[in-house]
Parts: structure tokens; C-alpha cells; sequence
């Protein structure tokens, strides 16, 4: 992994941040994306000291295809050619019902765990073809298997990554790259703060009697997949806490 440029939307918390470690403690430079430019900053102080890495900050939101066709196509010398594409930024807000939901929250969520994810895909996956190298891993979720009361919305992005996870492994199938799609369970991060819309303690009950995975429990399925050999291609991990065996069991009342 040594040198290898590894690009990792939604970096700032939680799996993402755990990939940036994972990938930085692995000799990796990284291109690290979020919209929280400070947690940026410190983490780029603290992975270049900490591992002797170099790290490129592309501060944008994945919704704004602008934006990031403008940095992603500036972006010059070595940090041009991405070996690894780690399509992780998304969110949900809310445990609504589908015939109560609030609309414009979910165009949040669709626009980012879809639109956005395919809008970097598109700028990226070129370069990795025209190079014939690269690794695309989409970070999925049980959510997208089967859906879940309150959860319905966000779960059809879900299965929406798996379907466009297999589409571009079809699509890419007479190339050296890879796809991906990991799909993590419970994972204790910053991801319940946002589904509770900030309260904190709604978010830490949501764990209560299960120890859930970390972020960087799920960077180490991320990275064994982009550490395979290149003619191994992990389709897809799905990695659960212990006493997780469904989708269903992550439903909380509000
Ligand atoms: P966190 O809330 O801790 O992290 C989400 C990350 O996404 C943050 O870095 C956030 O950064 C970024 N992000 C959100 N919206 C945007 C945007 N529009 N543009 C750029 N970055 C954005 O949650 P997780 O780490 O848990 O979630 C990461 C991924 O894992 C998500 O796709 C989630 O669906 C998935 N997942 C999570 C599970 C869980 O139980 N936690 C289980 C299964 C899958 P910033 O605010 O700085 O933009
Ligand atoms: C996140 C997992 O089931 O807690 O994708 O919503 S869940």
C-alpha cells in the first residue's frame, strides 16, 4: 500500500476516518473529503506526523457536481492517478415512518448516498480505466439487504449502492479494476447523531445492549479488500457485531 493514493469521501468522522488511518498506519498518501474543513486540517496534521504520509485536502460536498469536477480535475502530478476510490460519505436523518417522512430530508439522503456517490465515481473511474488501475469500494450497508421499520428510505439508497456496486463490477469486468461493496451493520459513529437530528443521548441509547462495531473495525474489511492480490476481487464483506444477525435487529423506537 505503500505510496498508493488512496481518495476517501466523508473522511471527517467515524468509517471514514478510520479508513484514513487504516490507509495512512499502511504507508498510503491520501486525498481525504468531507465538508468539516477543521477536523480536515487536524487530521491531516496528525496523519503526515504521525506516519510520514502526505495528504491532499478536498473539502466539498459530494452533492455539488460543480464543485467537484472543478477539484478533482485539478488536481496534478502524482495525486492525479488514485489507485483507490473509498465511496463512504452518507448520512441519515430520522426513523420515519415512509407515509410520514419529512421530503426534503430525504433528498438529503438520496442525493448524497446515491447522486453523490455516483457523481464521484463518474470523475474518478476514467482515470482508473484509462490507467488500468484501480479499486473502487462503496461502503454499503445491511440496510440495503432488507428493509427495516422507519428505515425504508435510507435502505433503498442502500440497496441502491449494492445495484451500482454489481453494475459497474459488470461494466468494468474486461479491466484490471475492482468494485467493492462493504456492508457494515451497527457501527457506532457520528451516523445515529445525525438519524436523531443532534440528540446525543438518543443516539447513545440506540447502542444500548449490543457493543457495536467502530469505525475502524469496518476500515479493516475496507482494507482487506483493497489489500487483496490484484486478481482476488472481494464483491462484497458484510461484517456485523456479535449479537447482530439481521437488519431488522438495528430498529430502535424513537
Ligand atoms: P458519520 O456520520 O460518522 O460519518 C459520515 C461522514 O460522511 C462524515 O465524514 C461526513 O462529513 C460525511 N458526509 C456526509 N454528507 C456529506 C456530503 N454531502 N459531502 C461530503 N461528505 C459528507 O457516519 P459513518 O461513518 O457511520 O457513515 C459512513 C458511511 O457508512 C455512510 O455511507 C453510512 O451510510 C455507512 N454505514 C454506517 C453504518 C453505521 O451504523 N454507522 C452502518 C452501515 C453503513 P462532513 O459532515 O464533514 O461532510
Ligand atoms: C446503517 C446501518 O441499520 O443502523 O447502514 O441503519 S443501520
Amino acid at each position: 500500500m505503500k505510496d498508493k493514493i488512496i481518495f476517501i469521501t466523508g473522511a471527517t468522522s467515524g468509517i471514514g476516518e478510520g479508513c484514513a488511518r487504516k490507509f495512512a498506519s499502511e504507508g498510503a498518501n491520501l486525498i481525504l473529503n468531507g465538508r468539516n474543513q477543521d477536523k480536515l486540517n487536524e487530521l491531516k496534521v496528525e496523519l503526515e506526523a504521525d506516519f510520514g504520509i502526505e495528504v491532499l485536502l478536498l473539502p466539498f460536498d459530494v452533492r455539488d457536481r460543480e464543485r467537484a469536477k472543478v477539484e478533482i480535475e485539478s488536481l496534478e502530478g502524482k495525486w492525479k492517478s488514485i489507485d483507490v476510490l473509498v465511496n463512504n460519505a452518507g448520512l441519515v436523518i430520522g426513523f420515519d415512518k415512509e407515509f410520514e417522512g419529512v421530503l426534503e430530508e430525504w433528498d438529503i439522503v438520496i442525493d448524497t448516498n446515491i447522486k453523490g456517490l455516483l457523481n464521484i465515481t463518474r470523475l474518478v473511474t476514467p482515470g482508473m480505466v484509462q490507467r488500468g488501475v484501480g479499486h473502487i469500494i462503496n461502503i454499503g450497508s445491511i440496510a440495503g439487504d432488507a428493509a427495516y421499520p422507519g428505515g425504508s428510505v435510507y435502505c433503498a439508497t442502500k440497496a441502491a449502492v449494492k445495484t451500482l456496486s454489481d453494475g459497474l463490477r459488470q461494466d468494468l469486468v474486461d479491466t484490471p479494476l475492482r468494485v467493492t461493496n462493504i456492508k457494515p451493520g451497527l457501527v457506532e459513529t457520528n451516523f445515529s447523531v445525525v438519524r436523531y437530528r443532534g440528540d446525543k443521548e438518543a443516539a447513545d441509547n440506540f447502542y444500548k445492549g449490543i457493543k457495536p462495531l467502530s469505525g475502524s473495525d469496518v476500515a479493516e474489511s475496507v482494507y482487506f479488500a483493497a489489500s487483496a492480490p490484484a486478481h482476488v476481487q472481494v464483491a462484497e464483506i458484510l461484517v456485523l457485531a456479535t449479537n447482530q444477525a439481521t437488519s431488522n435487529v438495528t430498529y430502535r423506537a424513537v
